[in-house]
C-alpha cells in the first residue's frame, strides 16, 4: 500500500540547492518532468556558505519548499585529501540553508544525507537505529560527521519549532552529471572513465584502486529522486530514512562491469596501497518500503545510460 499525500507541492515555490550536481540536477528534472517551476540560484550568484547571502536570497524569494542536495561529495580519494573541505564547507551550507528555511517560514524542508553516516562495522542491512552505535570509517569522517550535524539539525527544529523538516540517507549513487574527474569521482564514474580510456588507447591493465573485495551499494540516481518527491509529499517524521536500491556489488565486481560496458578487455589489476574503505554499507529500506516506495532501475540499465552519458559530454569533462 502507498503512503497517502500529505502536502502538495503543486503551486508551491520549490527551491533545490545544488541544482547543478548530480542529486539536485535529477531532482530538479523528475519535479519539471511532474509540472512543477523550480527555483535555484547559481553559485556564482550565491555561495551557500555565506550566512549573509543565504539569509538575502531566502528574504527575496521566500521558497515553501527546500531540498538541501548542496554540499561538498567526492569520492575516498577526495574525503582524505581535503578534510577541511567535506567537514567545514557542508556545516556552514547546511546551518544556513536549514536556519534560513526556518526563519523564513518554509513549510518543508528535505535534507540529503549519506550512508557514511553509519559506523563502519554496523550489522548489515544497515538500521537507521544504528546512527552513533559505532566508530565512523575514518576516510570519510569529516563528510559523516557534517552530515550527522545536518540531520541532527534537522531534527531539532521539528523538536523545537515544530517544522516539518525531512532527511533521507541514500546509499552509493551513480549517474548522469557524475563527476569523472579521477582524483575526487567515486568509484563508479572513476572506473567508468579509466576503463574507457584504457580501451582507446589499447592499454593492457585497468588499475583498480584497494583490494576489490569492499562491497557496495549501487542506485541510480533517478531512483532517489523519485524518491524524494515521493517523500516530500508522503512522508513527515522525526526519524531519517534509508534510501536503497538493494543492488550490491563488489568493486571487483564493479570493474568488470564498468570494463565491460566501456569495451575494455586487457587484465584488471589490484593497487592494495590505495584504501579499501569501508568494507560494506548496505542499508535496510525497510521503514520506506513500508511507505510503498521501490526503486525502478536495474544496475546494468543505470551503468549503460551513464556511460552513454559519459561519452556524450566527455569534451566537457575535466581531465
Ligand atoms: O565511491 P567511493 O570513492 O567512496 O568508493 P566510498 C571507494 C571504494 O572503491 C574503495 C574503491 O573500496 C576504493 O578502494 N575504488 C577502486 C575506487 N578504484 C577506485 C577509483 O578509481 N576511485 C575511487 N574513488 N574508488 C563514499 C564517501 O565512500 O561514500 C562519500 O567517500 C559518500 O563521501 C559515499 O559518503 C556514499 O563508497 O568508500
Amino acid at each position: 500500500m502507498t503512503a497517502p499525500k500529505i502536502y502538495e507541492l503543486a503551486g508551491k515555490r520549490i527551491f533545490v540547492a545544488g541544482h547543478r550536481g548530480m542529486v539536485g540536477s535529477a531532482i530538479v528534472r523528475h519535479l519539471e518532468a511532474v509540472g512543477h517551476a523550480v527555483l535555484s540560484a547559481p553559485r556564482a550568484a550565491l555561495d551557500l556558505r555565506r550566512q549573509e547571502r543565504v539569509e538575502q536570497w531566502f528574504d527575496a524569494h521566500r521558497p515553501d519548499v527546500v531540498v538541501l542536495a548542496a554540499g561538498k561529495v567526492g569520492g575516498i580519494g577526495a574525503n582524505t585529501s581535503q578534510p577541511v573541505e567535506f567537514l567545514l564547507d557542508n556545516l556552514l551550507i547546511e546551518a544556513n540553508v536549514i536556519g534560513a528555511a526556518h526563519k523564513f517560514g518554509a513549510e518543508k524542508l528535505l535534507f540529503l544525507g549519506s550512508s557514511c553516516i553509519y559506523p563502519k562495522f554496523a550489522a548489515q542491512p544497515i538500521q537507521e537505529s544504528a546512527l552513533l552505535s559505532g566508530p565512523l570509517e575514518p576516510t570519510n569522517q569529516w563528510y559523516a560527521i557534517a552530515k550527522i550535524a545536518g540531520l541532527k539539525l534537522a531534527e531539532a527544529f521539528r523538536v523545537e519549532h515544530g517544522c516539518d523538516f525531512i532527511s533521507v540517507m541514500p546509499t552509493n549513487l551513480y549517474g548522469p552529471g557524475d563527476n569523472f574527474e579521477p582524483a575526487s569521482a567515486h568509484v563508479l564514474p572513476a572506473l567508468l572513465r579509466r576503463a574507457h580510456e584504457a580501451a582507446e588507447a589499447g592499454v593492457e591493465k585497468l588499475v583498480v584502486w584497494g583490494s576489490g573485495a569492499p562491497q557496495r551499494e549501487m542506485m541510480y540516481v533517478d531512483d532517489l529522486a523519485d524518491a524524494c518527491v515521493f517523500l516530500l509529499e508522503r512522508y513527515s517524521g522525526a526519524s531519517f530514512l534509508n534510501v536503497g536500491s538493494g543492488e550490491e556489488f563488489t568493486i571487483a565486481d564493479l570493474a568488470r562491469k564498468a570494463a565491460a560496458v566501456a569495451g575494455f578487455t586487457g587484465d584488471i589489476a589490484f593497487d592494495t596501497t590505495k584504501p579499501d574503505g569501508t568494507p560494506r554499507k548496505r542499508l535496510d529500506t525497510s521503514a520506506l518500503a513500508a511507505l510503498g516506495w521501490r526503486p525502478r532501475t536495474p544496475f546494468d540499465e543505470g551503468l549503460a545510460r551513464t556511460y552513454a552519458w559519459f561519452r556524450a559530454n566527455r569534451a566537457t569533462l575535466r581531465a
